[in-house]
């Protein structure tokens, strides 16, 4: 007879024989179950021949939990791997009707639901936020007539110009296929060799060596639907369309250092920011604009319209605000929603419809495609955060992991046995603009195309001083860890053709004077007139809104000066963290606590957009060889960022070896006030270094 050691079904005490913990299910508490309803007894322990003997092959919870954990992985996007997502509503301003019939655009009470992801395109899903890269943003907007996703990015031009060089393009950015790295990062042999040999490239170069690749946060960027789209009214006139996005608390960059450092000091600054943000009630929020225009206009302008590497200046065709998003609930499980959504440029409701841009043509095809891989199959719409969420009807049946039980006989159309099934809307169906097209089969680029640097030099000529200073400094990192000479060399070839300062100072900062190996372009550039709304430093307004201050405090540091800041930066809509040398907070003056966000090695200036030196007197001499505070001063001033200084801290800007200048705001002298007045003005930029 089979013997029992000891009974099993007893119920599981707190701690079992182990020492390990078992949470016994209470009143209200649900049970823990397997997939099929089971209720488990013990989520500790396989099932095993003796306490100390092999696990046994029986073991179906084990195995259902294993089997379940190995597949929880799906592939993850080709590009665009890592990103960030929230929930949230558009709302337009008024009435587009006469622009577009589109239904989410023709009331001004009208909130149409939105999911909204941000990514970074060439690092893995697990890499970190902040290197030198593009960003994706991408908008599904869940409208009545259908979805309409606007996938678009926070630079508004593109690297190529058709599509079929798109697997080039991505293949030359990722890590090389032998070495398996740069993980995330242009600054390698095969990205420049290939755009290199791709003038069309040059201008969007330009924008991934601006401040626009290294954004402080996914909050303040802009984004741009990129291509030239249509708007059609209900009575069927199309006009051209560009999308933009402005974030209403203004854009913003980190320096290229800091950005450095924070990938190490937080891999996750830009999802954690996101998140906070939105969980603090400090919702983000975009404007949407379009740049409208008609064929005519369309005529005048020097480049083409159907050409993704071209924008439209401002200055020539003004924005036109149609509505706002605001971003308002996190996700509630990140791989359900913001791993699995799937975006489509191709997904368009009726009143937006597409032009001829041929790298558009080419997204209408890849985005279903790749879904089919990553989500397993044709019924990724069916995933609740892709399911419309309006009323969805057709015939299309079955499929790996179908999830709608369809029912009835009529899986087809025409059909008379089915009345009440979907049927055609003559009506409000989408119709495609009837634009005439004729023209011979030819692999061919119209030459309206081939116009490679007007806008590189128009983009270089409508930087202010620090952004110039930054994209050389951008090249020389990038082209500095290039091996390849002849690499190196075509580039500053391109430059030439852009503009003789940019590739003397670039051409200076390699120590490679007079080796650019020149060009001919294949349409000598023209000069533009300079667009100075190009310019995040021109345009950006003084504010302290969405920015995070933090605040260095020891035991001893005054209390009343901590809540003074606090109230001073919340009025100006900023949020403050506390960074003490333990977690458990300061001792402040007088025996109150202050309670800490972070450990001082743990929040690093790195983090905040401006920072307050708040040590007590004592505290500044317990720290003043301490590196983690050292480092924390030290990279706020390098990083340009206005530092406040409580009376009893000067002593602590002294041992980090810091020359106060105008960035440096004495409380003794200018009070809360003048600090945050100095930080709303933005970075110290004269204190940087010229390269
Ligand atoms: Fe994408 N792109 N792309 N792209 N793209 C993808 O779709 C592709 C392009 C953009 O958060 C993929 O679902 C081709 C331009 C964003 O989920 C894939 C071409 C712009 C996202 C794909 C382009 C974008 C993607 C990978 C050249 C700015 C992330 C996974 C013809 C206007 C969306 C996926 C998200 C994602 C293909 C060029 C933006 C493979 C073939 C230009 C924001 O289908």
């Amino acid at each position: 007879m089979a013997r029992r050691s000891k009974d099993t079904n007893k119920p599981a005490p707190n701690r079992g024989t182990g020492g390990e913990t078992h949470q016994n299910r209470t009143g209200k508490t649900p049970a823990l179950t397997t997939n099929q309803g089971l209720p488990i007894s013990d989520n500790q322990n396989s099932l095993r021949a003796g306490s100390r003997g092999p696990t046994m092959l029986e073991d179906f919870i084990l195995r259902e939990k294993i089997t379940h954990f190995d597949h929880e992985r799906i592939p993850e996007r080709i590009v665009h791997a890592r990103g960030s997502g929230a929930h949230g509503y558009f709302q337009p301003y008024r009435s587009m009707a006469q622009l577009t019939g589109a239904a989410f655009l023709q009331d001004p009470k009208k909130r149409t639901p939105v999911f909204a992801r941000f990514s970074t395109v060439a690092g893995g899903a697990g890499s970190g936020d902040t290197p030198r890269d593009v960003r994706g943003f991408a908008v599904k907007f869940y409208t009545e007539e259908g979805n309409f996703d606007l996938v678009g990015n926070n630079i508004p031009v593109f690297f190529i110009q058709d599509a079929m060089k798109f697997p080039d393009l991505v293949h030359a950015v990722k890590m090389e296929p032998d070495r398996g790295y740069p993980q995330a990062g242009s600054a390698h042999d095969t990205f420049w060799d290939f755009v290199s040999l791709m003038p069309e490239s040059l201008h969007m170069i330009m924008w991934a060596m601006s401040d626009r690749t290294i954004p402080a946060s996914l909050r303040m960027m802009e984004g741009f639907g990129v291509h030239t789209f249509r708007f059609i009214t209900a009575a069927g006139k199309s006009t051209f369309i560009k999308f933009h996005w402005r974030p209403t608390i203004g854009s913003q960059s980190m320096v290229w250092n800091e950005s450095v450092k924070r990938y190490g000091a937080d891999p996750d600054s830009q999802r954690r920011d996101l998140f906070d943000a939105i969980a603090n009630g400090d919702f983000p929020e975009w404007e949407l604009s379009v740049q409208a225009f008609d064929q005519k206009t369309a005529d005048k302008f020097p480049f083409d319209i159907l050409d993704a590497t071209k924008l439209i200046p401002e200055e020539m065709v003004p924005l036109t605000p149609i509505g706002k998003m605001v971003l308002d609930r996190n996700p509630d499980n990140f791989f359900a929603e913001t791993e699995q959504v799937a975006f489509h440029p191709g997904h368009v409701v009726p009143g937006i419809d597409f032009t001829n841009d041929p790298l558009l043509q080419g997204r209408l095809f890849s985005y279903t495609d790749t879904q089919l891989i990553r989500l397993g199959g044709a019924n990724f719409h069916e995933i609740p955060i892709n399911r419309p969420k309006c009323p969805m009807a057709n015939f299309q049946r079955d499929g790996v992991r179908r999830m709608d039980v369809n029912k009835g006989q009529v899986a087809y159309e025409p059909n008379s046995l089915a009345p009440e099934s979907p049927r055609e809307d003559a009506q409000r169906g989408f119709r495609s603009f009837p634009q005439l097209e004729a023209g011979d089969k030819v692999r061919e680029r119209s030459e309206t195309f081939s116009d490679h640097y007007s806008q590189a030099r128009l983009f270089w000529r409508s930087m202010s001083d620090p952004e110039q200073l930054h994209i050389v400094k951008a090249y020389v990192f990038e082209l500095s860890k290039v091996q390849t000479l002849k690499v190196r060399t075509r580039v500053l070839g391109h430059l030439a053709n852009i503009d003789e300062v940019l590739l003397q100072r670039v051409e200076a900062g390699l120590g490679m004077e007079g080796q650019a190996d020149r060009i001919t372009p294949a349409r000598p550039p023209i000069d533009m007139k300079p667009s100075p709304a190009l310019s995040l430093i021109k345009k950006a307004q003084p504010t302290l809104k969405g920015r995070k201050v933090g605040v260095l405090v020891t035991d001893g540091s005054d209390p009343a000066v901590v809540a003074a800041l606090r109230t001073a930066l919340q009025g100006v809509g900023a949020r403050m963290q506390v960074v003490a040398p333990k977690i458990g907070g300061a001792k402040g003056k007088g025996g109150k606590l202050i309670p800490a966000d972070h450990r001082i090695d743990g929040g690093p200036s790195i983090l905040f957009d401006a920072v307050v030196v708040a040590a007590s007197e004592e505290g500044a001499e317990m720290l003043a060889n301490d590196p983690a505070t050292i480092d924390w001063i030290r990279d706020a001033f390098a990083h340009l960022k206005v530092i406040g200084v409580a009376d009893t801290a000067v002593n602590l800007i002294d041992s980090a070896g810091i020359t106060p200048d105008d960035g440096v705001i004495a409380f003794k002298g200018k009070g809360v006030g003048g600090f945050i007045e100095a930080a709303m003005a933005g970075r110290i930029w004269e204190r940087e270094n010229p390269e």
